[in-house]
């Protein structure tokens, strides 16, 4: 299955060179826009391998200092080229040789793929530490030493975004330490800290191998008499969703089609219908994801309202094109703005965006 982007490879129209002037005539029905040309869409990935590697390490020391127990555990999978999931658990367990102090470190981590372009990272460490007698033991050490984590080596096919989503809590802080995600070209590294959620995004170019890595290196470490007798517990769980996308396809729209120029009144209670239009290789009304469609001044705007059932051909070309129309007054458009952006995705998620000259009046 390597290669192969799930869903058709589609093909989509650009705005024509005469629509960027915005040096349209008014039609009396009909569209004011002319068929487009065609570029390809969709991105495939080949990937060329990928691991995943976690190392737990376990100390615990007494306060006598000469009883040492060091315990490791690695574990790692490997694969080239053959996207099953990918798991691996380690454990370490160590207990000083007074028996004053003991430590368990235990780890786990889960690489699955939906498709050579889309896929998720699971990650929990945690730690138990239990000192026992006087004060002055030192509880517990436990790491996933930096070299170790999730990579993936793949190419795409054409120019696109490479997006990580990241979502990491921990219960403790000291000793726990932030994932380094690494790109190629990245001054080492861009740090995710724990108990924070957010998105990294880099460039893809096409026909270049890229590797993508997330290792984390953390560890705790309790000195009894500074602390607890009993604790204390620790843990972190973070989970990575990342996807590569083409760049964002332009389509080809047409705001109030059949009038010129685009009116908009923001005195209206009305709805603004857009279209957007069908090119020889891509069906409108069968691939646009109707309710993932917002439209207005940034484009981001939650203004949909509905898309008719029925497709009709707005531009007389031949193609059905799909109609939806965009609540006036959650458009936020401001007196004065030329233009109106719609943004959506298709059927297998691949993100649209269309623009088309308005004439904003309040
Ligand atoms: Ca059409």
């Amino acid at each position: 299955m390597e290669g192969i982007r799930k869903g058709p490879r589609l093909f989509i129209g650009v705005t024509a060179l005469l629509l960027a002037g915005g040096c349209v005539e008014s039609t009396p029905t009909g569209s004011d826009k002319a068929p487009g040309v065609l570029r390809p869409s969709a991105l495939v990935v080949a990937p060329s391998g990928s691991s995943l590697k976690m190392k737990a390490l376990a100390n615990a020391v007494s306060n006598d200092f000469n009883a040492v127990t060091t315990v490791t555990d690695v574990e790692s999978d490997d694969q080239i080229a053959t996207f099953a999931p990918l798991s691996v658990a380690v454990q370490a367990q160590s207990q000083s040789a007074s028996g004053q102090a003991s430590v368990v470190a235990t780890g786990s981590a889960m690489a699955m793929w939906s498709d050579p372009a889309e896929g998720q990272v699971q990650w929990a460490v945690n730690w138990v530490i239990v000192n026992i007698g006087a004060p002055g033991g030192v509880a517990g050490v436990s790491a996933i030493a930096p070299d170790e984590g999730w990579r993936y080596t793949f190419t795409p096919d054409q120019d696109g975004t490479f997006t990580l989503d990241f979502s990491i809590t921990a219960d403790f802080t000291i000793g726990i330490n932030p994932f380094n995600f690494l790109w190629p070209g990245d001054p080492c590294c861009t740090l995710l800290p724990p108990n924070t959620t957010g998105t990294v995004t880099r460039p893809v170019i096409a026909g270049t191998e890229f590797t993508v890595a997330l290792t984390n290196n953390s560890g705790v470490s309790v000195t009894v008499g500074n602390c607890c007798a009993s604790g204390p517990d620790a843990s972190m769980t973070a989970t990575f969703n990342w996807r590569i996308e083409p760049l964002v396809i332009h389509v080809e729209i047409d705001i109030k089609p059949g009038s010129f120029p685009n009116s908009i009144n923001l005195k209206s209670g009305g709805r603004v219908p857009v279209a957007i239009l069908s090119a020889a290789d891509f069906d409108a009304p069968a691939q646009v994801h109707p309710t993932s469609l917002t439209f207005g001044r940034t484009g981001d705007e939650a203004s949909l309202a509905f898309c008719t059932k029925s497709a009709e051909d707005v531009n007389g070309d031949g193609l059905l094109d799909l109609v939806c129309h965009f609540n006036t007054q959650q458009t936020g458009f401001q007196s004065g703005d030329t233009e109106g952006i719609l943004k959506g995705r298709t059927a297998d998620g691949t993100p649209i965006e269309g623009r088309d000259g308005v004439r904003v009046v309040s």
